[in-house]
């Protein structure tokens, strides 16, 4: 059987960026067995956060969402790997913290659901319009690990 490789998008929300758990977070993609192909630090403006969760414009939770993503910087990147999407959507757990299982990000670390940690897309296409949101081409590397590589000895 032949698993599909995929990129995904991932930011660390403000809250987990300021509480310092971006590097616990880049560690439990890495020990997944993830690649992370691109990474930037940036704090995103109103406009851009209202564009970024447009499908959420007039939703109850819509103003609290765009003012907690624009409090503070966020770190975004893309993770590539089998299955990508849903392995990273596994990792961060449900939207709800309160809900979200034990060992996965938001499980063990969110406190509410505007301050849940992290966001990853949800599906392919999400996934491509996401990372065309925060990288331009040139800005995604095309690398292997180590033990992937085939070795001459
Ligand atoms: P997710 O894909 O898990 O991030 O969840 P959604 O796309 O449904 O929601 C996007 C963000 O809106 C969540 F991360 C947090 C916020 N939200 C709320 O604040 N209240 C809700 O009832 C649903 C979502």
């Amino acid at each position: 059987m032949t698993v599909q490789s995929e990129r995904t998008l991932l930011f660390v929300k403000p809250d987990g960026v300021m509480r310092g758990l971006t590097g616990e977070i880049i560690s439990r993609i890495e020990r997944k067995g993830l690649l992370i192909t691109a990474t930037k630090l940036l704090r995103l403006n109103k406009a851009q956060a209202e564009k970024f969760y447009d499908i959420h414009c007039g939703k109850p939770f819509f103003e609290a969402l765009v003012t907690h993503v624009t409090s503070g910087p966020i770190l975004a990147m893309v993770v590539e790997g089998p299955k990508a999407i849903s392995v990273v959507r596994r990792l961060i757990g449900k939207t709800n913290p309160f809900e979200a299982e034990p060992g996965t990000i938001r499980g063990d670390f969110g406190i509410s659901i505007t301050k849940n940690i992290v966001h990853a897309s949800d599906n392919l296409e999400n996934a491509e319009k996401e990372i065309v949101f925060f990288f331009k081409k040139h800005e995604i590397l095309r690398y292997k690990k180590p033990t992937e590589e085939k070795f001459a000895f």
